[in-house]
Parts: C-alpha cells; structure tokens; sequence
C-alpha cells in the first residue's frame, strides 16, 4: 500500500483528531526527554479505543511499516523514540485513558494504558487504595508504558516491581490480533504466563492496551524523614536499623548526594534543605501502615534517636505535614529535573546487592574521576532495593556535546565495578536504543538466543518498536 493510501487507510479508522502528520504536531513526539535521540514519523496515530487500536496494528501489519508504541514518553534509554529516516510511525496511547473498574474488595483496578499513573494513583485513593506504584515521571508516564518497562521507583522495597503488580493484560499483538487476558484472579496457573512476557518488553513484542492491576489498603499512616548522614556505608547502616526494627513498615528508603541535593536546591524554584546544614549525603525514609494507631510516628522516633546517638545519623527532621512531607520528596523527585537543567549528564541506572551499595558508590567514583578529571558523579535512588542512579554530570566549563559523546566510555568504566559486583547494567529504565549494544556482552549465549526466538515468534515481520531492546 503507498504511503498516502495508508494514512488515509488509517485516517479512516481513528478519524482526523487520531492522526497527526505535519512536523510541528509530530515534534513532540519524536524527542526524548533526555534529549539524546531526535527522529521523524511519517504519522502519529492516536487511537481512542482497542478496537481502533487493532485495526491500526493490522494495516501497518499488512504494509509492513513499523510502530513504535509511546505512553508519557518520559523513557531514559530513547524506548519511544521513532528512527531518524521517518520510516516509523509512533502509536500514542494517550486517548486510551479509561479506568474501567476499581474493586476495592478484590484490590484491583482495570485500567487503559493511556492512563497517567498519577490519575490511577488518585483514582485508587478515592476508592480508599493504594496502587503502590511511585515514580518521578508519574504526572506524565502512562500505565501502558509503566507496564512494558516494568516501571521500579521508590515503593520497589515494599511492593516490588510493575510486574509484581499485574494480574491480567489486554495486548494487541504485532498482527493486530487482540488477546484478552484481563484476568484478576489471585491464583491462575494455565500454561505460560503470558502477561509476563509483555511486561518490560518495551513495546518489542505488542501494545499493552489495557491491565488489571493489584491495589493495596491504603495507609492510615505515612511518616517521612529526611536524614543527614556521612556516607552511603551510614545509610546503609541505618537501613539495617530500619529492617531491624519493622521491614514491613519501610515503603521507601532513597539515598541522595549532597551534590544531587545541591542542584536541586540550586536549580529548582521552592526547593528548600530543611535541614539546619547540608551534609555529604542524605537518606529519605517513608514508613506506612493501613493499621491505625500503629504509633509509626514514634516508631521513626526512637530508630532516629538511636542512630542519632550511635553516630550514624548526624541530622534529621520527620515532616510534620503533608506539605512538609511532599517538600521532603520534591527533593528527591527533582533529582533528574535539576540535573537537566546544570549540563549534560551520563545516567547508569543501575543494580547491585543492597549490602554492596556503599562500595559500588566509592569504586564508581574513584574510576570515572580517575577516567575524567573533573567529572561529578550524583549517586542517588532507590538503595532499599539496590538500585542506583549513578549519574555523570559534566565537568563544569565541558562541552555538553564532547561530553556526551563519551557516554559509552563513561559507562563502560561504570559497568565495569557493577559487574564486580555481580550487579544488573539496567535495573528500571530498561534497555530501549540506548543500551542494545551491551545484551550481548550481559546476557548473550542462551539468554539472549531465546529473546530473539520470542521476539520472531510474536512478531515475525519485525514491526514492533524495531532497533529497541534487541541488537
Ligand atoms: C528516578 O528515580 C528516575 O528519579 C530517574 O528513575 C533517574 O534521572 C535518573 O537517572
Ligand atoms: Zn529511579
């Protein structure tokens, strides 16, 4: 089919308002947040529903022309970007932004992918839940993309992963077939689970339409610490001091650096330190519980004294308020944001075993300053569960573009200590364009030979998100 006859093919089932073509309605869709990757598309289809969204998938199918699916298009690793030669449409979800059903005696809501997490966060409050889910992008990223990246953030310590999350998938496969698996049962072992090949295949392998997700009791109680502290191996510590005295209880546990800190207080309007004086790093602590009375508050109290006392903690102040509760956490959220807005940055998110955080931190650093005189590591995330955002901010004065061209050494170098380490090189942001040349060097032999026989199998004309994940 020529290429006008298929837009207006397409046209035809989304109707004008699905289907942007001219570059200035095209334009933000074809950039990532990050700035790295700039392509073009010969369309932006916007279907309203599944049915339309299917139809679409099968005349691409049927031309052959490749799809890339984008959510919020917040990706870290250039997932949702199209190819510079304009040969790839992008498939925004965004319509699709039902909530089809929130049952808060089963503890689970069914939503459409275009559905921001924030608004499925409010809606799961308002039926007195909580969908434990919490990421920095969550006022832009959407369900569908949350899921096939199988999104981390901050709530992974207590409640784990997007995956952990998913109890069924609506998916619409690479030849616009819809497979229907909005299940919601707790228990369900029928062949393979299908829903969980999907999850975190960014868009390689279908379009996650819609999902039926697990909520949890919403907390009665929710207390929030900022902590100074010397070093990561004293956050680590006080960790273990959390876990000792109630690991149930810990929903977030973030490590930031005092230079992370510093650029936010620097570069974002309203933030404030409110600490008496900055120190070398901080640790975030959120403790919750559906239980009322359950005395958290106290609890938070007597751990910090200690640890105040013992010399792990130098400083500390637990929010009074809600407001001073979500002051707390801009500082942590505004981290990318902040680090935006001061130069070109290298990011690793990265994994290692908790207990290997504080010397995955001092080794990274020693070798990238030891790579690049002048570089700044901004260490920060999510330590109760190991994941680090090792971030690279230029030497002050670089060239953002002779900087950034050195990205794969700079990672190289990162790589390096976390496989020392027996860590992961992607731990939540995914592989997407950026980091398909490292697969074989980290999972190749049979791991990545069964990913390729997956990917022909589910989308043998290799039109779905081409060029991501897989080399
Ligand atoms: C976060 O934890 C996000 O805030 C972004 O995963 C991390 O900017 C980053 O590297
Ligand atoms: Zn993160």
């Amino acid at each position: 089919m020529a290429d006008t006859e298929l837009l207006d093919a397409i046209r035809d089932v989304v109707g004008e308002r699905g289907l942007l073509t001219g570059a200035a309605d095209t334009a933000a869709y074809t950039e990532d947040w990050r700035r790295l990757y700039r392509g073009h598309t010969p369309g932006v289809i916007r279907p309203a529903d599944t049915d339309q969204l299917a139809r679409v998938v099968r005349l691409c199918a049927a031309a052959r022309a490749p799809i890339v699916p984008q959510g919020g298009n917040t990706s870290m690793v250039g997932g949702a970007t199209p190819a510079e030669d304009g040969s790839e449409f992008v498939l925004s979800l965004a319509r699709m932004a039902r909530i089809r059903d929130i049952d808060p005696l089963d503890l689970t809501m069914t939503v459409e992918a275009g559905v921001t997490l924030k608004a499925a966060q409010i809606a799961a409050a308002e039926a007195d839940c909580l969908l434990p889910l919490s990421i920095s992008s969550e006022g832009s990223a959407q369900i569908g993309g949350v899921l096939a990246t199988n999104a981390g953030g901050n709530n992974t310590v207590r409640y784990g992963n997007a995956r952990d999350l998913v109890l069924g998938l609506e998916v619409v496969l690479a030849d616009g077939t819809v497979w229907n698996g909005l299940r919601r049962l707790r228990k369900d072992n029928t062949g393979y689970c299908l829903r969980q090949l999907f999850v975190g295949s960014e868009g390689t392998l279908g379009i996650i339409a819609a999902a039926v997700l697990k909520l949890a009791p919403r907390p009665h109680e929710v207390v929030v610490a900022l902590c100074a502290v010397a070093s990561p191996e004293a956050a680590l510590k006080l960790f273990g001091r959390f876990q000792s005295h109630d690991p149930a209880a810990i929903s977030a546990f973030e490590l930031m650096s005092g230079l992370g800190t510093d650029l936010v207080l620097r570069h974002i309007e309203g933030a404030v330190l409110p600490l008496a004086s900055p120190a070398p790093n901080y640790v975030l602590v959120e403790l919750a519980t559906p239980r009322p009375d359950a005395g958290l508050r106290d609890a938070l109290e007597s751990v910090l004294e200690a640890s105040l006392a013992e010399g792990i903690v130098s400083d500390a102040v637990i929010a009074a308020s809600e407001a001073q509760r979500a002051a707390i956490w801009r500082l942590r959220e505004e981290h990318s944001e902040a680090q935006k807005r001061e130069g070109a940055s290298v990011k690793n998110d990265v994994s290692v075993p908790v207990s290997k955080v504080p010397e995955f931190v001092r080794r990274a650093t020693a070798a990238c300053e030891a790579l690049m005189p002048g570089i700044r590591a901004v260490p920060f995330g999510h330590m109760g569960d190991g994941n680090i955002h090792f971030n690279l901010a230029q030497p002050v004065d670089a060239d953002p573009a002779w900087f950034l061209a050195q990205d794969h050494a700079i990672m190289d170098t990162v790589n390096e200590v976390v496989r020392a380490l027996d860590g992961s090189f992607s731990a939540e942001h995914g592989i997407g364009k950026l980091k398909p040349y490292m697969m074989p060097d980290w999972r190749g032999g049979a791991e990545l030979a069964t990913m390729r026989r997956i990917k022909d199998a589910l989308d043998p004309l290799g039109i779905m998100n081409p060029a991501k994940v897989l080399p």
